[in-house]
């Protein structure tokens, strides 16, 4: 029992005169039922204390606080993206790392995500690299004194195949560059459109990026590293966010689908033949 004026702990039975309602309180602030603002806690008051409640006020909150709950878990929950969803892998090896590229925030999924299989030890240039190796994924860099630049990123989303390097430059800057394919995926900038920054994380999923100090050839890939390139706009002050969702990359077709797809292709020349 506390002492008047002092605020007794969570649970503590809070004597009747002090809460000046002819009821005992468990909580600190006292709850609702005591003509307080707090709401109790369900499973750290006896259940008769709900039931025999006169106000229906106490439930609605109580509704309210389960339903925030759910809410709150399932925004945790929504974002789920690890190594288990990869569809695309290239290399191979004991380690592995996840590489993330984002586009836009606006998109929908807002990130693509590959995975790389390795040994020894990788830079975060090598690991881009392997994953170049997607043919609808292509990049516009150049090699500096810091090492790699990466001025343009982008991918062949109709899978309608990648023309020359997938980007023309006609213009001064590397900014100007365009995309052979209107279509793709395609975000450009050094100097004045914005850059594509650099973020890591560690682990089974990829969540919780931080800003990595380094630029691609400066980054030391560690097993189970993600490692996130965001487009990061002027348009946004040059600053751009992680993620909020991530979508497996589509996996290059098997040999076998590329077979059965050679001949589903047959069979549409032959049936135009006999037209
Ligand atoms: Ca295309």
């Amino acid at each position: 029992m506390s002492a008047s004026g002092t605020s007794p702990l969570r649970g503590e039975a809070v004597s009747v005169s002090e809460l000046g309602g002819g009821e005992t309180c468990f909580f600190t602030p006292p709850c609702v039922r005591c003509a307080h603002t707090s709401l109790p806690l369900k499973g750290r008051v006896p259940e008769s204390y709900y039931d025999d409640s006169p106000t229906t006020e106490i439930k609605m909150k109580n509704t309210r606080l389960i339903a925030l709950f759910v809410l709150v878990a399932g925004a945790t929950n929504a974002f789920s993206f690890g190594f288990s969803d990869i569809q695309y892998w290239l290399g191979s090896g004991a380690k592995q790392a996840g590489v993330v590229i984002q586009w836009d925030t606006a998109d929908s999924p807002q990130a693509l995500a590959w995975g790389v299989r390795y040994d020894g030890a990788l830079t975060g240039e090598n690991l881009f690299d392997i994953v170049l190796n997607d043919p609808r994924l292509y990049a516009y860099q150049d090699s500096f004194s810091f090492g790699r630049g990466i001025y343009g990123i982008g991918y062949d989303t109709n899978n309608s195949g990648v023309t020359g390097n997938g980007y023309t430059n006609s213009g001064a800057t590397p900014d100007d560059a365009l995309a052979n394919d209107p279509t793709d995926k395609w975000k450009v900038g050094w100097f004045s459109n914005g850059f594509w920054s650099l973020w890591s994380t560690n682990g089974a999923n990829a969540t919780g990026f931080s800003s990595a100090s380094t630029g691609v050839s400066g980054y030391s890939v560690s097993n189970n590293d993600w490692m996130l390139l965001a487009f990061a706009p002027a348009s946004n002050g040059w600053s751009t966010n992680p993620p909020t969702n991530i979508a497996a990359a589509a996996p290059v077709p098997e040999p076998a689908s590329l077979a059965l797809l050679g001949l589903g292709v047959l069979a549409l020349l032959r049936r135009k033949r006999r037209a």
